[in-house]
């Protein structure tokens, strides 16, 4: 094994950042990043508060006994790591319910901070639902109950938008100029999603304020790529076997990668020196890595979870899966994107495909499969309508398409059950069950799902007839029967 251990370096003290969403993909990805600009530089200003809204409480808690140190281990392959010690986060705070039920523990505190003239920059990783965004058209779900919560109480937040709308609220009020708001999470347009999100449920609370948001408030985009899987028992026992026994590890490849949009008027780390992309425009590298890297995650997550696949690397080990991907995304997600000069999307799919055969990483695909109503629209779904406007079909994501509504079922084609993890569970459970025994009928009422689907391509007769017909073939003939059926068209 060869194993290289690096320290974090001394901790300084002052928070610069706020980050909302202590997730896994923060604790490798953000937190790595600033980890190395404090190792290189001494620059002590740029320590973060991480504060989750959501989930337990747990890591919050284990996190600060741990006086907010974990380690990350980059795996190259199964016999090549590095196990790197992260020392940026200087305090965790919980502001989401309890196991009694009670909200916002540390919500005041997380407030504080946010208000803080120190703080100059609130990023987020929440995943795509938790901006509360219709995933088809951008718009705020005012209608959600946690968003009309937030509108019934705005000085108790319990929603990302919220929490963001009530801090920037109180420095409005104080003369305290704005933090830069850094979305991280994978969605189309992150940044101007986030303002989206933020000024609407302003305009709900006060129209001056949202119109001082929407005139001072900076919200760059950002393209972020790591593949940080969920910690499995087998992960924390690797560790072990190594004399690492921290609860708040994480596991990662050692691939990473950051574009952001160069706007922050109040300043931030110079992240150019390790490595992060500092650009005038991120579109292209967003739409290139959430079509080419994430579409084929979710192909092979539907696809190969019916099956009864458990990870990306068994997955992208199945021969005709492998080449199914290759395909998606050399046919119909690279014809859709427009690259600057030199970009490689032949050899950027062939390098994505080896990284999703890192032997060293259990990434399983029901954790890619989750949430995916949030996730497909732009993953799928608008390239998908580029193409079928300009007369061309989509084999490939039609086929995906039905392996997502047949998933979205809870039970594989082996007839193993599982829980659909996703805001729309109950909506899918019921059109399973108004519709279950008529494929045409079931086929059609996801395509009917506007806030999912845009309605242009549902209308599309042939793509509609696309997935139909997988969706029969799946159905009858199991993977391999439409795979081969895929293969023959
Ligand atoms: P995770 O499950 O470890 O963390 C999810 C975080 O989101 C938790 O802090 C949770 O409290 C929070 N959250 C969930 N629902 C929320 C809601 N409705 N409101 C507020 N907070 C909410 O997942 P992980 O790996 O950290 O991924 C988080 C996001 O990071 C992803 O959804 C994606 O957008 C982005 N990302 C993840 C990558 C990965 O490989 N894990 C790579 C690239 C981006
Ligand atoms: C994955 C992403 O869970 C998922 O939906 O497709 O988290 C993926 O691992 C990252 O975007 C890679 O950068």
């Amino acid at each position: 094994m060869d194993l290289q251990r690096i320290e974090a370096k001394q901790k300084s003290g002052q928070i610069g950042i706020i980050h909302l969403g202590l997730g896994a993909f923060h604790r490798a990805h953000q937190a790595v990043y600033l980890e190395r600009y404090r190792q290189r530089s001494g620059d002590g200003e740029w320590g973060v508060c991480s504060a989750n809204l959501r989930s337990s409480v747990g890591l919050v808690d284990s996190l600060r006994d741990a006086n907010y140190r974990y380690q990350v281990a980059e795996y190259t392959d199964t016999e090549t790591l590095t196990l790197r010690e992260i020392g940026v986060i200087e305090e965790t705070l919980f502001s989401g319910q309890d196991s009694a039920g009670r909200w916002g523990r540390d919500r005041e505190a997380l407030l504080v901070r946010m208000t803080s003239a120190d703080t100059r920059v609130v990023s987020l990783t929440v995943t795509e639902k938790g901006y509360f965004l219709s995933p088809a058209s951008g718009e705020l779900r005012v209608d959600d109950p946690m968003i009309t919560g937030d509108i019934a109480s705005p000085q108790q937040p319990r929603t990302a938008p919220g929490l963001l709308v009530e801090a920037l609220a109180r420095r409005h009020e104080a003369g305290i100029a704005p933090f830069t708001v850094l979305s991280c999470d994978n969605m189309p347009d992150n940044g101007k999603r986030t303002r989206q999100a933020v000024v609407q449920l302003a305009e709900q609370r006060d129209a001056t304020l949202a119109k001082w948001i929407a005139d001072e408030v900076a919200f760059p985009c950002s393209m972020v790529d790591r593949i940080v899987p969920a910690m499995t028992d087998a992960d924390f026992e690797r560790l072990a076997a190594l004399g690492v026994t921290d609860p708040n590890a994480v596991v990662c490849e050692t691939f990473s990668q950051w574009v952001v949009e160069d706007n922050f008027p109040m300043g931030r780390p110079s992240w150019e020196a390790e490595g992060v992309e500092m650009v005038a425009d991120v579109a292209p590298f967003e739409t290139m890595k959430l079509r080419m890297l994430n579409g084929s995650h979710s192909l092979l997550a539907y696809l190969g979870a019916l099956a009864g696949i458990e990870t990306v690397y068994d997955g992208v080990n199945h021969g005709e899966l492998r080449a199914l991907l290759r395909r998606y995304m050399l046919e119909e997600a690279a014809p859709t994107l427009e690259m600057p000069e030199g970009i490689d999307l032949d050899a950027y799919a062939d390098s994505l495909l080896a990284r999703f055969a890192n032997d060293s990483l259990r990434h399983r695909l029901q954790q890619i499969a989750m949430d995916g109503s949030q996730k497909l629209p732009q993953r799928w779904l608008t390239g998908t309508l580029e193409r079928a406007s300009a007369g061309q079909t989509s084999s490939c994501v039609a086929l995906g398409m039905a392996a997502w509504i047949r998933y979205t079922a809870g039970e594989d084609l082996l007839g193993n059950r599982y829980a659909v993890d996703d805001p729309l569970a109950k909506r899918f459970a019921e059109l399973h069950q108004l519709h279950g025994g008529d494929p045409s009928a079931l086929v059609a009422a996801y395509l009917a799902m506007d806030d999912v689907v845009p309605s242009q391509l549902a209308a599309d007769k042939r793509f509609a007839q696309a997935v139909l017909t997988a969706y029969l073939t799946l159905t009858h003939d199991g993977l391999d029967g439409a795979l081969a059926a895929l293969e023959r068209n």
